[in-house]
């Protein structure tokens, strides 16, 4: 495993090792048989490209109404328990933050991006967010604390964990592309993105 740092991003590469990636997505395809992936639209009704779930107490929807955090999935049914392997993850990369109250589940297709944003809708942003890749390689671009000006990407690969606490925890960021069948983790291809938030 090597951490790099870029601006006040920390990459823990290769930080799950291909048997507990195998094992992480075993817990997730249980989590979505109970909360299954949905498409979400932007509040003005677009479609998002990727599809969305999550574990926890809380799970971040976005619909007309607008973007928000709910204790249940659209289905009605409470979103399942956050898997223990990324609870453990979460105490040794952030030792000193609130156990995580939320794991949204992004699901990325070969054509799936995520526009430039910030994470913003938590309640207490000194608590950091940590994310993991699972999949094909994606490319992450870190920018500013305001939209716009220069930008460095890396490419995240499956098992890749990223940090976001300090001035990355409010920096915008995005997903420009996925490289297609660039990991055979997952069967059917594609890309799983895991969030961790405390959001209260
Ligand atoms: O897919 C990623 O690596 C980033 C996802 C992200 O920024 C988010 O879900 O807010
Ligand atoms: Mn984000």
């Amino acid at each position: 495993m090597t951490v790099l740092r870029v601006r006040d991003f920390e990459i823990h590469q290769s930080y799950f090792a291909p048997e507990a990636q195998a094992r992480l997505v075993h817990s997730l395809r249980e989590v979505l048989s109970k909360a299954p992936l949905f498409q979400p639209v932007t509040p003005r009704g677009t479609p998002m490209s990727v599809r969305m779930s999550a574990a926890g107490d809380y799970g971040w929807i976005s619909d007309r109404k607008g973007y928000r955090y709910e204790p249940a999935h659209p289905s009605g049914v409470p979103w399942p328990p956050i898997p223990e392997s990324l609870i453990a993850m979460w105490r040794e990369v952030v030792p000193d933050a609130r156990d995580p109250e939320c794991c949204l589940i992004n699901w990325y297709d070969e054509t799936a991006k995520m526009g430039m944003h910030q994470d913003r809708d938590e309640a207490d942003l000194t608590q950091p967010v940590v994310s993991v890749s699972l999949g094909d390689e994606a490319l992450f671009r870190m920018g500013n604390l305001t939209r716009g000006g220069k930008t460095e990407s890396i490419w995240l690969r499956s098992g890749d964990v990223v940090v976001m606490d300090g001035d990355a925890r409010r920096a915008y960021h995005g997903i420009d592309r996925i490289r297609p069948n660039s990991s055979t983790l997952l069967p059917n291809g594609g890309r799983i993105n895991l969030t961790l938030r405390v959001v209260t």
